[in-house]
């Protein structure tokens, strides 16, 4: 093999591992957003695994805090609170293992809103097949254009 093919081999190589860091940061750490209008989040409902990040935006009137279940109505000492009303206008919270604990289902309130219903719920899921599957499709991708080319 000679020195420029060698040197070309490698320069593919590096590329592929920076594309593969940037797939795989992309599948393990998801962050999704939830906007609050009047008196609602949106989506009031989400699905996400252990690891990802959810932001809440548009908090100007509103705060998160979350509660025990989807009837209670005053916060859950202990859980993520995004502070006082006004305090902030977004706020982000890994929900890492130890966040999570136990539960499959998080659920939190807007303090001031929720006689209005503003409430929302976090689904904890395993990490979706379809991204694994995407992931492991162009890992092979990328072996395979890294010998051959
Ligand atoms: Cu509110």
């Amino acid at each position: 093999m000679s020195a420029i093919t060698t040197q070309k081999k490698s320069k593919e190589m590096l590329r592929c591992a920076i594309v593969l860091s940037l797939l795989l940061a992309s599948v393990l750490c998801a962050t999704v957003t939830v906007t609050s209008s009047s008196v609602s989040f949106s989506p009031a409902s989400i699905s996400i695994s252990v690891g990802d990040t959810v932001t809440w935006t548009s908090l100007t009137s509103h705060n998160v805090a979350q509660v025990a279940s989807n009837t209670a109505t005053t916060f859950q000492a202990g859980g993520f609170r995004s502070g006082e009303v006004s305090a902030v206008t977004s706020y982000s919270k890994v929900f890492d293992a130890a966040t999570i604990g136990n539960k499959t289902v998080l659920y939190y309130i807007c303090e001031p809103h929720v006689s209005a219903g503003m409430r929302g719920q976090i689904n904890i899921v395993a990490k979706s097949d379809s991204s694994t599957l995407s992931y492991s499709i162009s890992l092979i991708a990328c072996i395979i254009f890294a010998l051959f080319l």
